[in-house]
């Protein structure tokens, strides 16, 4: 069987990818100064896909210079222009969905489905909202005595917009289109580890944009990260990852005193009452655990469950986890693939046996899972942890992979000081059949995003984005445009008369 899966992989990979690809900076591809290059590998095989530029500060240097010289004619581009600018790129993606899917397959380890299913209609979402937003850009006019207040609203300049390897497209899409949409410039620096879908959809679009407007530096964060938002042309930093690197950025940002987005994952609580669809309840649960491996800012992934029902949900989350088929994320009928890289499947491993050294109880899964098909692939068992204590690293620590905690509670005070008593406030869910209690609860609890009897109930428009811990800005909606402006007040004068 390996033989198969490996050979059926390099054939996609051939059709789909070019086996070397460049920096994309000022409408060029074109090797990293650093003249090195990363190998991106397949979570599933091991296998070499294609290698991208392993780029180093003055190619970082090379694009912010290319995105100022392209900011002034971009930025006075109409509305129109920007808005069908904007859903083309959305249009290309949805041309060729089925290519991007198998890209971030082939890249990440999602299975086809899933990417089919939601990270492509979610980026190609992103090009639809902000495709329309260009329009709504307007200031205000204030009554002056014998004169004019206009406050204008304009767009920042160059924006250095770093992404992470888990949703790479909608990512990408998230952090692009906004700020286009406002009359901006990017430099977008992709994750070294999982990237080849971005780069595969700039070339895709790249008769799109003027040259420089948007710019793509790919390689390891720290040899391009102070290069970039250090720059003095650079008036923005927006950027998903990790509470670490976020840190870095926010001191490179301090140089230049220059806005932030950040956005850093969760821990997010997901609620079960006893009054709960048990099902409903069961099946959100364990998608939280599986959907993309685990590997989601947004996962639910402490439940909390009342100790009425903790036995019938945990045996019905149980069941359905124990269905979940891994295999080869090329075929149709595969839930759960391969973590997206050897570093965060040690780190989920390590998780685990730090879970059984603090005592908790394993009660499905434990370790890495054999495939027969994909013998070198980075599997790991939905698993599913209870005895845990709210303080044990499981139950507080972003673990990134497709580990859960069960921990009961009997008193609702109670499961809020436990759901808040954590660093990160991202997403969160709550299963119950009496609305006053979900307005209750939901009002109570530090988070940026609450589902109601439905986890992962994405809907387009709607702000995403952390309390606490979690970060700050807002991303997905309309909001996010007054991160990419500021406000100028002009005020007129009449020259008649008396001051
Ligand atoms: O993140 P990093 P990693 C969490 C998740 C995961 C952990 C580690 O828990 O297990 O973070 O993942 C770039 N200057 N999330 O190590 O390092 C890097 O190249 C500039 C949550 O992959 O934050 C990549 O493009 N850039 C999360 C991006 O930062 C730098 C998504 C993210 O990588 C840099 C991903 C530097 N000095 C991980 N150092 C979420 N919020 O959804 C790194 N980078």
């Amino acid at each position: 069987g390996d033989q198969s899966v490996i050979k059926r992989h390099q054939e996609l990979a051939q059709k789909l990818l070019q086996p070397v690809y460049g920096h994309y900076i000022n409408g060029e591809w074109v090797e990293s100064r650093s003249r090195e290059t990363i190998d991106m590998v397949d979570p599933t095989t091991g296998q070499t896909l294609a290698k991208i530029q392993s780029g180093v500060g003055e190619d970082a240097v090379r694009a912010v210079e290319a995105a100022a010289a392209a900011f002034p004619s971009w930025s006075a581009t109409s509305p129109a222009q920007r808005q069908e600018i904007l859903a083309e790129m959305g249009r290309r993606l949805k041309a060729r969905a089925e290519d991007f899917a198998m890209i971030d397959t082939l890249d990440n380890g999602k299975p086809f489905m899933e990417a089919m299913h939601f990270d492509i209609p979610m980026a190609i979402e992103q090009f639809q909202v902000f495709s329309g937003m260009p329009w709504l850009i307007h200031g205000l006019t204030m009554e002056v005595p014998n004169g004019l207040g206009l406050v204008l609203r304009e767009p920042l300049g160059v924006c250095a917009q770093i992404i992470p390897w888990n949703v790479p497209l909608i990512m990408m899409a998230s952090k692009i289109a906004p700020a286009l949409a406002a009359g901006n410039t990017v430099v977008l620096k992709p994750a070294e580890t999982v990237c080849l879908s971005v780069l595969a959809f700039v070339k895709e679009v790249q008769d799109l944009l003027p040259p420089g407007v948007l710019n793509v530096v790919t390689g390891y964060g720290p040899n391009i990260g102070e290069a970039l938002v250090t720059h003095p042309l650079v008036r923005k930093v927006a950027f998903t990852g990790s509470r670490p690197t976020a840190q870095k950025l926010i001191q490179y940002a301090s140089v230049n005193i220059i806005p932030q987005t950040m956005e850093l994952g969760g821990k997010s609580a997901n609620i079960v009452c006893a009054d709960a669809n048990l099902d409903g309840a069961a099946e959100g649960a364990a998608m939280s655990t599986v959907l993309n491996k685990g590997e989601v800012c947004l996962a639910g992934s402490r439940t909390f469950v009342h100790v009425d029902v903790l036995e019938e949900f945990t045996e019905k989350f149980l069941a359905l986890l124990a269905r979940v088929p891994s295999g080869d994320p090329t075929e149709p009928g595969t839930v759960l693939g391969p973590q997206a890289s050897r570093m965060q499947y040690d780190k989920i491993l390590g998780y685990i046996d730090a879970g059984r050294k603090e005592g908790a109880q394993c009660l499905i899964g434990g370790g890495r899972r054999e495939v027969e098909a994909c013998p070198d692939g980075l599997f790991i068992e939905p698993t599913v942890f209870a005895g845990v204590r709210n303080e044990m690293r499981i139950a507080q620590e972003e673990i990134f992979g497709p580990v859960n905690v069960v921990i009961p509670w009997s008193d609702e005070d109670e499961v809020i000081r436990m759901a808040n008593d954590n660093l990160y406030g991202l997403g969160g869910g709550l299963w119950t059949r009496d609305l006053n209690r979900a307005h209750r609860m939901a009002r109570r609890m530090e988070t940026g995003t609450v589902w109601i009897n439905r986890y992962y109930n994405f809907v387009g428009g709607m702000p995403i984005g952390g309390y606490k811990g979690s970060g700050f800005g807002r991303e997905f909606a309309a909001e996010v445009l007054n991160h990419y402006t500021q406000t100028k007040s002009v005020i007129i004068s009449p020259d008649d008369g008396p001051m």
